[in-house]
């Protein structure tokens, strides 16, 4: 597959870095600078710059770069919700997760719930690709899961749905965690709900037993822990509307294009 052109990354950390100065702030991801409705509106317009810039460049069909198995390192650090401490959650580990169901609901025409032995059993696809968080780390891992595409094909996903909000199953200290992508991002060849990583299965820390991989987007977008996918017309009715926990709690932008 292709590699992935550096300048997108120089665009969008050009483009929000010199709108960061402008504001005399840093993007740090600082609660007080986040609390300010204006540094917020600032980041939103940053964002749609971004988005159309990079679909601009590279289409909404651009690959990720993916590395071969050297470049593989010996773990992807847990990050965010390392083992969910929730009831229900907890109690689906006892039993590694043999009752766990996806459903897939919303704006579909067959709504459904898959055991988790049915996505295991769909025909997977793997990649080995770089999470980089916006904490500063990167990590290259192999990831294999089921293409979200196929999911989406199996109920029929309508035309009035425009996003898919990702419900998980662990909670943070502003409430449940949660993500939303645009369909371009959706239908994206390598996105997946993601089962395994590293050629075993997906450990509790990396989001077990499902997570999501959409990999030309930041980290805190790859949501873990996923129960239940919506699809939607609008992602700004959801939750707090910010389309994502650290988008509600934290202003992060919604499109985190890399
Ligand atoms: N459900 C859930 N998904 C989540 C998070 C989380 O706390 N809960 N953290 C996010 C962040 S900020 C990152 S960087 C990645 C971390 O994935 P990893 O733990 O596999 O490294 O998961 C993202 N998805
Ligand atoms: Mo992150």
């Amino acid at each position: 597959m292709t590699a992935r052109t550096p300048p997108t990354i120089l665009t969008r950390r050009a483009l929000v870095g010199s709108l960061a100065v402008a504001s005399g702030g840093l993007l740090s991801g600082c609660d007080a600078l986040n609390a300010n409705q204006g540094w917020r509106d600032t980041l939103r317009l940053a964002e749609d710059g971004n988005m159309a810039v990079q679909r601009a460049l590279l289409g909404s069909g651009a690959l990720a770069r993916e590395y071969s198995p050297r470049d593989i390192g010996r773990s992807v650090p847990a990050n965010g919700t390392r083992a969910p401490a929730d009831a229900d959650y907890l109690r689906q580990a006892a039993s590694s997760f043999s009752d766990w169901t996806l459903a897939i609901d919303g704006l579909v025409e067959r709504p459904t719930r898959f055991a988790l032995g049915q996505i295991r059993s769909l025909p997977r696809q793997t990649q080995i690709t770089r999470h980089d968080c916006v904490e500063g780390w990167s990590a290259i891992g192999k990831w294999t899961g089921v293409n979200l595409g196929l999911l989406l094909d199996r109920v029929k996903v309508r035309d009035s749905a425009r996003y898919l909000v990702f419900h998980c199953a662990d909670s943070l200290r502003a409430g449940p965690y949660y993500e939303s992508i645009d369909m371009a991002d959706a239908r994206h060849p390598q996105t997946m709900i993601a089962w395994a990583l590293n050629d075993e299965l997906l450990p509790i820390g990396n989001g077990a037993p499902l997570r999501l991989r959409v990999e030309r987007q930041l980290g805190y977008k790859h949501a873990k822990y996923v129960r239940r996918i919506e699809a939607v017309a609008d992602y700004r009715l959801s939750y707090g509307g910010g389309g994502g926990y650290w988008e509600d709690a934290a202003g992060y932008e919604w499109y985190a294009g890399i």
